[in-house]
């Protein structure tokens, strides 16, 4: 049999004929994979006749049927995946092998074991063309950034570097400025370990993006801004969010037009994160102004939906509302089944370790407060939960840090800098 080994699990070729599938177990073959859809040829014995024919010979058998110019991740995923269920050496074919042998080196370069110019290499090197997997790399880069998520064990917050691999430029997104409430204290470890991950990897900050003002944590926003000169943004109606607290704080010399960051994003804005395409979707109902940064195929939803069995975030902050919260999470979830979500907190459910990474698909299978769940019944569980909540410690502290862009309060002639309290200003006392 025609065939081109590839290591000690895998071998392709050109389309067998139903006789040798049967004789690939007596090879040493544990699996097939048919890369082939039906009726490309008259001749071809198709997937029927395949699959009985590997079922006589008592190996496995997968049927992931592509065309170079359609290959999806998911081909990519299922390939591999085949290649596990096999539990041996597989033979994977096509009709002359190159579309199988594609689908293995992809799998290889997504999961960081092959680079693009080893992949040509390979190709001239067996004869067989692979320029169609340079080309989907080039593709899925400008598509899949690259995620990292810092998470804080102390707000249990989640700070995301998310970066272009083709220009080496990133966004940092909700970055966190320690603060100890006990002593009032402040450092800045959590950003300077962003700082540090950002100059090993050889990354230029391009954006330092906040998806809300934040209740639980102050921003480590204007000090990164400080470091790297790059810009800081946020959803543009955080104006409301500064006329509501305005109020609250009894500070009427506040600038409430978001001049405090370098841009305010609205519903649909685009920008571009190095080569990526990025796109904000308003996601109110957390906060007035809470936004979904959309960077290629990674959704930062921060707190909207958590993960699946966490549920979703808490909507009775001022400006908060379940129904609208409801809705921004329809709109997440209409975004494709393979989107992944990069959410803003974990509050580790039942001791687990901290997650953050999900997709859309399996948040609408398994959210505990979503999958199967009316707008009515969520509404009702989620102000029904929210009552049973005492207010973040923080909130009175992070908030007038927060409408500032994570700007402290200017230093008082003494040099120190002092935040200030309004009482008896909230509901969601806890006694
Ligand atoms: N115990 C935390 C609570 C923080 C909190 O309320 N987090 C918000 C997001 S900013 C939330 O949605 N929490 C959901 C929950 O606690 O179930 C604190 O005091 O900081
Ligand atoms: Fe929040």
């Amino acid at each position: 049999m025609n065939m081109i080994r590839i290591n000690d699990m895998l071998a392709v070729g050109p389309q067998p004929s139903t006789s040798e599938v049967r004789s690939l177990a007596d090879h040493g073959f544990a699996g097939l994979i048919n890369a082939r859809p039906d009726r490309e040829e008259p001749a071809q014995p198709g997937n029927d006749a395949e699959r009985e024919a590997a079922g006589h010979a008592g190996i496995s058998y997968n049927f992931i049927p592509v065309t170079m110019a359609t290959i999806t991740e998911a081909d990519v995923r299922a390939f591999q995946a085949a290649m596990v269920d096999a539990g041996g050496t597989v033979f994977a074919h096509c009709k002359t092998g190159a579309r199988a042998l594609t689908l293995h080196v992809l799998g290889e370069a997504l999961d960081g074991r092959m680079a693009s110019v080893e992949i040509t290499d390979l190709g001239q090197r067996l004869g067989i063309d692979l320029s169609a997997a340079s080309r989907w790399l080039d593709a899925h880069r400008q598509f899949r950034p690259e995620v990292s998520g810092f998470f804080d064990p102390r707000t249990r917050s989640v700070q995301y570097v998310v970066s272009d691999s083709d220009t080496r430029k990133c966004a940092i997104i909700d970055p966190v400025l320690d603060f100890d409430e006990k002593s009032g204290a402040i450092t800045t470890r959590s950003a300077d370990t962003i700082l540090s991950y950002v100059a090993e990897s050889g990354l230029t900050v391009e954006w330092i993006l906040d998806t809300h003002p934040h209740a639980d944590h102050f921003s480590a926003a204007q000090y990164l801004k400080e470091k790297t000169g790059a810009p800081t943004a946020i959803g543009a109606r955080v104006i409301d969010v500064q006329r509501l607290w305005r109020g609250i704080y009894n500070w009427p010399e506040l600038r409430i037009d978001g001049s405090q960051w370098d841009r305010l994003f609205s519903d649909g804005d685009t920008f571009k994160l190095g080569s990526i395409e990025a796109r904000v979707m308003l996601s109110p109902g957390h906060t007035l102004a809470s936004i979904t940064y959309l960077i290629g195929d990674a959704a930062f939803v921060h707190d909207t939906i958590f993960m699946p069995d966490s549920g979703t975030a808490r909507a009775d902050f001022p400006g908060g509302d379940a129904r609208t919260l409801w809705k921004s999470i329809q709109n997440i979830l209409e975004l494709p089944g393979g989107t992944r979500l990069f959410t803003g907190h974990d509050y580790q459910p039942g001791g687990r370790a901290p997650k953050w990474e999900s997709t859309v698909g399996e948040q609408k299978r398994a959210n505990a407060h979503l999958a199967g769940v009316s707008e009515e019944a969520f509404a009702g569980l989620r102000e029904a939960r929210d009552r049973t909540l005492p207010m973040p410690k923080l909130i009175l502290h992070a908030l007038q840090v927060n409408i500032q862009a994570g700007r402290l309060p200017e230093p008082e002639a003494n040099g120190r800098r002092y935040l200030k309290f309004p009482l008896d200003a909230l509901e969601g006392a806890a006694w």
